[in-house]
């Protein structure tokens, strides 16, 4: 160590003089700061995943390689059964500061797996940052004790850096640091945050998360999503994407590359020849609620915007008319908030698992045949048997932040039945809750999110595709969760893949063929077309203690088709009668078929509901993947 030590001291005096000690802190997600004010920093952030990478290296070595990491990993990976293949453990070190404005930037070290730096590991680089240069040996070698390093042992960092033009001198700075303390490096160049989480995992997975390359991501999403998405859809879904001239829009230009145009379109804004950050991109979307500069969009165009290093997304939308003319600083659209992807998630995940619903969901037991016919599994399927992947059930878990939003989170919980964690805000919070799920749902309000299969899961499903034992609807409901885990980065948020997963999700929902076939005389209270449907309305409002049920066609000149899995729940008492009421109502002006419910609990309401709903599924004319009728 003392011969390691004297060379970094003599590198720092060299570059930095006598600098007093600095007042950096490892914070949610590294370092940030003015980029002028970071150099020393990124330098000493190159040592520390020297060292890092030795202390994962160091307990990998040839009797503990094909252990679970979970013996000899920190806490966070404790539940993921994962081995590393190899006992050469790499760490990263991504250069970013993400949604900061264009003159900062900052640096946060990767763990073995893709995931954020474990916690102890954090106060390390803090005690780090912070020494002088006359006392940089000693804490170096303070860590290196307290971690029980072996000063021999081989040492690799893998790096990256966004687009900030800040980028080139400070990878110099990390590079040397790194080398100093005996590392190899190697740079991937200009790449997103996830992708240097993805490069990670695979490296150190032996290539069994994918290849280590540029085009082995790319590769891997694409025909992930295609395997998600197998038949062609009617139309291509069209989205407009604000890549806040950062990295995140030539990632995006390149998967796209892969991606049949039948199947999806992208229209990047934002790509690159304005100002990083500026007026655009995630966190202006979600903080100011207004759109993003050089993005034309007109009312129903669907709008994703990423933040500077892409691994943030926030969708969003005008809406049609005035109808949110009333909310004055929101005039232009309703922002799709993050958590309504955890519901997509979350509805998507246990709809193709409804074996689950016997256990703790009323709401879903009472759920009709048909409503499991629009998720990919065969009307009636559910009533006779229940359907299980293997013998193993994989219960999926939710995680969110105090940010999440309020609604989200009794959907999750009180409809879906599905658990919902809260942890600090961080997606290294959020993301190791999420590990201790078989399938961990987690986004922040923010954009941040991804899903994790565990390796459990990961297996069940593979297997179940395959399965000849299992009908032929539980093996398409595992082979599309199977291509699901495949699409989404397994080791951080991503907004690439997570907007491909999203996209492919859209494209699976049920449809009917048109909306416009319902009918409505009366103020909208009697259907007179489709034939039967009032009919049949009549006779499962009659099953219920004063109940009353509706459905009704927003009427507009819009095609396409009627959303069935973007559902946003509205529950009120009604005070005046005691009955409860409740909706299927997916938005304001959105092409849908409305259905409104009331009984005397909430429960008979709910299940009205959906009853209703899947009647004008039948009659209306559900189409889409499945319906084995
Ligand atoms: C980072 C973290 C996120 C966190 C965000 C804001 O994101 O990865 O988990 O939500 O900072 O954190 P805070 O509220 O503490 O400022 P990013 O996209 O900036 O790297």
């Amino acid at each position: 160590w003392r011969c390691l030590v004297e060379g970094l001291e003599r590198e720092e005096k060299k570059r930095w003089g006598s600098l007093p000690a600095g007042e950096a802190l490892y914070g949610t997600a590294g370092f940030r700061d003015r980029a002028d004010r970071l150099g020393r920093v990124v330098f000493r952030v190159g040592v520390l995943a020297a060292l890092r990478a030795r202390a994962t290296r160091g307990k990998t070595d040839s009797s503990l390689a094909c252990l679970p990491l979970s013996n000899y990993v920190s806490p966070p990976f404790s539940s993921l059964s994962l081995s590393l293949s190899s006992p050469a453990a790499s760490v990263g070190v991504m250069i970013t500061a993400s949604h900061n404005p264009v003159q900062d930037n900052g640096v946060k070290v990767v763990e073995p797996l893709g995931e954020m730096l474990v916690q102890e590991w954090e106060d390390f680089a803090t005690r780090l940052a912070n020494a002088s240069t006359e006392t940089l040996g000693k804490v170096v070698e303070e860590i290196a004790e307290a971690a029980g390093l072996d000063p021999g042992l081989p040492s690799k960092v893998l790096l990256a850096r966004d687009n900030r033009p800040s980028g080139d001198c400070l990878r110099e700075l990390l590079v040397s640091g790194a080398e100093l303390a005996g590392a190899e490096c190697n740079d991937y160049g200009v790449l997103t945050t996830p992708q240097l989480h993805y490069m990670v995992r695979c490296v150190n997975t032996g290539g069994r998360y994918g290849a280590a390359t540029e085009d082995g991501y790319y590769d891997k999403l694409s025909s992930a999503f295609h395997q998600m998405v197998p038949e062609c859809p009617e139309s291509p879904s069209l989205v407009k994407v604000d890549a806040a001239n950062g990295v995140g829009g030539a990632s995006m230009r390149k998967v796209m590359g892969g991606v049949r145009g039948e199947w999806l379109k992208v229209e990047l804004c934002n790509d690159g020849s304005g100002i990083l950050n500026d007026q655009c991109g995630a966190d202006f979307v979600k903080s100011g609620q207004k759109a993003p500069k050089g993005v034309e969009f007109l009312a129903g165009d669907r709008c994703a915007s990423f933040d500077g290093d892409a691994d943030r997304i926030v969708y969003f939308w005008k809406n049609q008319g005035d109808l949110f003319s009333c909310i004055e600083y929101q005039p232009f659209s309703v922002f799709l908030q993050m958590d309504s992807f955890s519901c997509w998630m979350g509805t998507r995940l246990r709809l193709l698992q409804p074996s689950l619903f016997t256990s703790n969901s009323r709401n879903f037991r009472s759920l009709s045949p048909s409503w499991w016919g629009m998720s990919g599994v065969p009307r009636g399927s559910l009533t006779k048997r229940p359907i299980s992947l293997g013998s193993v059930v994989i219960p999926p878990g939710v995680v969110q932040t105090a940010y999440a939003n309020g609604g989200s989170t009794a959907f999750l919980e009180k409809l879906l039945g599905v658990p919902v964690a809260c942890t600090s805000t961080g997606v290294k919070h959020l993301h190791h809750k999420a590990a201790s799920f078989d399938i961990g749902v987690y986004f922040e309000a923010n954009g941040h999110g991804t899903v994790l299969f565990g390796s459990r899961a990961q297996e069940k499903l593979s297997v179940a595709a395959k399965d000849a034992g299992v009908s032929e609807a539980v093996q398409r409901a595992a082979s599309l969760l199977y291509a699901m885990s495949q699409l989404v980065n397994q080791a951080v948020g991503d907004a690439v893949s997570d907007l491909l997963m999203v996209e492919a999700i859209l494209i699976h929902k049920k449809v009917v063929k048109d909306r416009m076939v319902v009918k409505t005389t009366d103020f909208e209270r009697n259907c007179v077309s489709p034939e039967g449907l009032q009919e049949a309305i009549d006779t499962l409002v009659a099953s219920k203690p004063r109940a009353r049920s509706f459905v009704r066609c927003y009427i507009q000149q819009l095609k396409l088709h009627v959303s069935w899995l973007k559902i946003s729940e509205v529950k009120r008492k009604n005070s005046e009668n005691s009955r409860w009421v409740s909706h299927i109502q997916p938005s304001g002006t959105e092409d849908v078929v409305r259905v409104y419910a009331e009984a005397e609990t909430q429960a008979l309401a709910d299940e009205l509901t959906v009853q209703v709903a899947a009647k004008v599924f039948d009659l209306a004319g559900g189409t889409g993947e499945t319906p084995t009728r």
